[in-house]
């Protein structure tokens, strides 16, 4: 079996810096770390002792490094875990790795440490995933996400919705085994509400996604308006720097161009599309297709008008565009002389706040960032599942597959079928909540997760 190896990898970031720890697990852990490191002094496990790495083929003397021994099971991964905290040389760091993989160690695969931890039950994967958000974290909030995740708070909840499901089961299991008897069995009327405070609790978490997505990956917001009316301008100015081409020339954004910005404790994700507008060349066309996609996909709409020239045709476009969307409409150019007001586009039938700002001049981004921001706060906030939200599609997926069996559950109930029938429904709906924990978990799913590890963790 691959885990009767000892693994070994660089545990922090490649190249040059202060500190270069390089770890081991595995059965011979501890005998590799002793043939190529020998401390001054004997250590007691976890403590961290000082020692000097000696390639025992050339004798060679590599560094004078701190190491430690983490014996099993109350190491990361389970198993007995050595680092040798080197400096942080990188031909130093690679050069005592291969003297450690000339003692019989492998080097990792990508996350082959983290499966180890899960594979020995010292996380579960909802945790294992949490780790790796909580390292891609590029905001307060997708931090305090992951951190939460992390704490065992998603794995908590899936626990308690799973002991609830599987004591509905045995409800029903009684009424099957002592369906003769004369003894207290609840009502088919009482199964059915303990299936739909089931159903309940799972769709509030399935629909956290939107939310828990949003703060892990940013928020994102397309800009769409018909040419020339200045959206390449407002991503330069909300991202201060010459990001996208301006010139007076319609149509000169071609492709969609997406950069992001922090506004206060949240990430935006500006997404600036080319203009809609009939007719164009073929690359404008398929601009504009690119566009309509970006909108389609967007979690929220800034739809710019040109507020120095009247309401036309293609504006009015723009506006339907924006029907039941969650967005800001942005009247641009208000340094030039104003013919077109709000309630103009109030008449035509713009429902979300409505902002004056010159993207040339900058007047009015003050507004602009705090209208975002209360936004994306909205947007952001706590339904119902208090701080806790899902944000990875395989989640969602083992919800979605949760309420069909929840649902199928209900229906065979209230269909009078054999109770063995709606058993066997609330068996899938458990396993499929298992599957965020990993309680049930084919390779397949573990291969998935792993892979976006990097190596030495
Ligand atoms: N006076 C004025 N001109 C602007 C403003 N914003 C953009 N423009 C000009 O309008 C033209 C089109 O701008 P651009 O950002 O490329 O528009 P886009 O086609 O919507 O991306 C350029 O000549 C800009 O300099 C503004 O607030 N005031
Ligand atoms: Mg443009």
């Amino acid at each position: 079996m691959y885990s009767s190896d000892t693994i070994v990898a660089l545990a922090t970031a490649p190249g040059v810096g202060a500190v270069a720890i390089i770890r081991l697990s595995g059965p011979r852990a501890f005998e590799i770390l002793r043939a190529i490191w020998h401390p001054r002094r004997e250590g007691k496990p976890r403590e961290l002792v000082i020692g000097d790495v000696i390639d025992p083929v050339t004798g060679a003397h590599l560094d004078r490094t701190m190491g430690v021994m983490f014996p099993k099971p109350r190491s990361f991964t389970g198993e007995d875990v050595a680092e040798l905290h080197c400096h942080g040389g990188a031909y130093l760091a690679r050069r005592i790795i291969t003297v450690a993989i000339s003692h019989g160690a492998r080097m990792a695969e990508p996350g082959e440490f983290s499966r180890r931890a899960f594979l020995n039950g010292r996380i579960d994967l909802a945790e294992a995933e949490a780790i790796a958000d909580l390292v891609s974290a590029t905001n307060e909030s997708a931090l305090q996400q992951a951190i939460a995740q992390l704490s065992g708070l998603l794995s908590e909840k899936i626990a308690d919705l799973r002991a609830k499901i599987i004591a509905t089961r045995s409800h029903l299991e009684a009424m099957i085994d002592f369906s003769e008897e004369d003894i207290a069995i609840p009502s088919r009327h009482a199964i059915v509400e303990q299936i739909d405070r089931a159903i309940g609790d799972v769709v509030v978490l399935h629909d956290s996604f939107v939310r828990g997505r949003m703060i892990r990956d940013g928020v994102r917001a397309a800009i769409i308006g018909k040419p020339n009316v200045g959206k390449s301008s407002l991503l330069n100015l909300m991202l201060g720097a010459d990001r996208a081409i301006v010139t007076a020339i319609p149509g000169t954004t071609r492709d969609v161009i997406e950069d992001r910005v922090q506004l206060g404790p949240y990430v935006l994700s500006l997404l600036d599309t080319a203009g809609i507008r009939d007719g164009g060349d073929e690359v404008e066309r398929l601009g504009m297709e690119r566009s309509r996609r970006a909108l389609a996909e967007a979690d929220l709409v800034i739809a710019m008008f040109d507020s120095s020239r009247p309401l036309d045709a293609a504006d009015i476009a723009v506006a339907r565009l924006c029907a039941g969307r969650i967005g800001i409409v942005l009247l641009n150019k208000s340094d030039l002389p104003q013919v077109t007001l709000p309630a103009a586009l109030r008449e035509a039938g713009i429902a979300v706040p409505i902002l004056a700002i010159s993207a040339r001049s900058g007047d009015g981004l003050g507004p602009l960032r705090d209208e975002l921001t209360r936004t994306i706060a909205e947007l952001s906030k706590p339904v119902g599942t208090g701080d806790l939200a899902i944000s990875r599609e395989r989640h969602r997926d083992a919800l979605d597959r949760a309420l069909t069996a929840l649902r199928a559950a209900r229906e065979s109930v209230l269909a009078r079928m054999p109770p063995e029938i709606t058993a066997v429904d609330l068996t899938a709906a458990s396993d499929a909540l298992a599957q965020i924990t990993g309680a049930v978990t084919g390779e397949d799913v573990l291969d998935a997760i792993f892979r976006e590890f990097c190596i030495g963790k």
